[in-house]
């Protein structure tokens, strides 16, 4: 695993530029707005439907992969928000994925899928039409969640806040200001290395959707209840029975791929 780089890292820009180029920005849709609203209308899990060509577990998911297609389909399909990878090196995404979702008309909010290890690539990932990002525990201090998440506020953007075990979960338990929290199903087994690299080992992708309840449990769940926190079931969701499961363990929304991806009609696979 020496091959470590995060492929965004090559457009990187000075903070001036970035900023400057979010003055004319359209402001940030709401996502968490947007998953709220979907849950109080159908009482089931609001759906984050995700724009994913390939995975490091999963090979290419869609050889005819048109994100723009699909992510029309999802929406027509009923999805609350979409998530689009735009991770190059991993999932075959691209920031251009998003973009040309964004600028197709597609209504539903945004969840920008990288890796975000430096506050910068917030910014960046605004300039390119996103309304929420996704911050991973595993790989970042609590100090850069929290400031972190303080830029998105700032910025009007939703971080959803990705744990995977009790550890992290107790971690940004501790954290002030989060709003959203992902309990993701696959252990990315994520190694960091040095400060800002770090890799995905592409040998163990254990999934266990019991790992959502697990989370969940005790007084853990009572403190997400105190603090209005929305939690986020996290991938490995192929059945309507795995969706009422993570429901039924707390969650308020399902963030789904690969089951979806692969339809072929996607939108038809969110009613299935
Ligand atoms: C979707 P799935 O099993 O439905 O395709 O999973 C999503 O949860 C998964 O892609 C994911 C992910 C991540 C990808 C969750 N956390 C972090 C990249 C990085």
């Amino acid at each position: 695993h020496k091959d470590v780089e995060v492929s965004q890292l090559k457009e990187k820009k000075p903070l001036g530029t970035l900023k400057k180029a979010l003055d004319n920005a359209p402001p940030a849709r709401d996502f968490i707005g947007a998953l709220i609203a979907a849950h109080e209308r159908t009482g089931l899990p609001a759906l984050i439907a995700e724009v994913k060509k390939a995975s490091p577990s999963g090979g290419i998911l869609r050889e005819d992969f048109d994100p723009v297609e699909i992510a029309r389909a999802y929406e027509k399909g009923g999805a609350a928000c979409l998530s689009v990878l735009t991770d190059e090196k991993y999932f075959k995404g691209s920031f251009e994925n998003m973009e040309a979702i964004r600028s197709a008309g597609v209504k539903c909010p945004l969840l920008c899928k990288e890796f975000i290890i430096e506050a910068w690539q917030i910014y960046y990932a605004r300039s390119k039409g996103a309304d929420a990002i996704l911050l991973i525990a595993a790989v970042l201090p609590d100090l850069d969640i929290k400031y972190m998440t303080k830029i998105c506020k700032r910025l009007g953007l939703a971080a959803l806040v990705e744990v995977h075990d009790e550890k992290e979960m107790d971690r940004v338990l501790g954290i002030e200001g989060i709003e959203l929290i992902g309990i993701n199903n696959r252990n990315l087994d994520i190694t960091q290395l040095f400060t800002c690299h770090f890799c995905l080992s592409t040998e163990t992708f254990e999934v266990d959707i019991s790992n959502t309840k697990k989370l969940l449990e005790g007084e853990r769940g009572q403190k997400i209840r105190e603090k209005d926190i929305i939690v986020v079931g996290e991938s490995a969701l192929f059945t309507p029975d795995d969706i009422a499961f993570v429901q039924e363990a707390g969650a308020k929304a399902v963030l789904v791929g690969e089951s979806i991806v692969k339809q072929s009609d996607p939108g038809k696979g969110i009613a299935g």
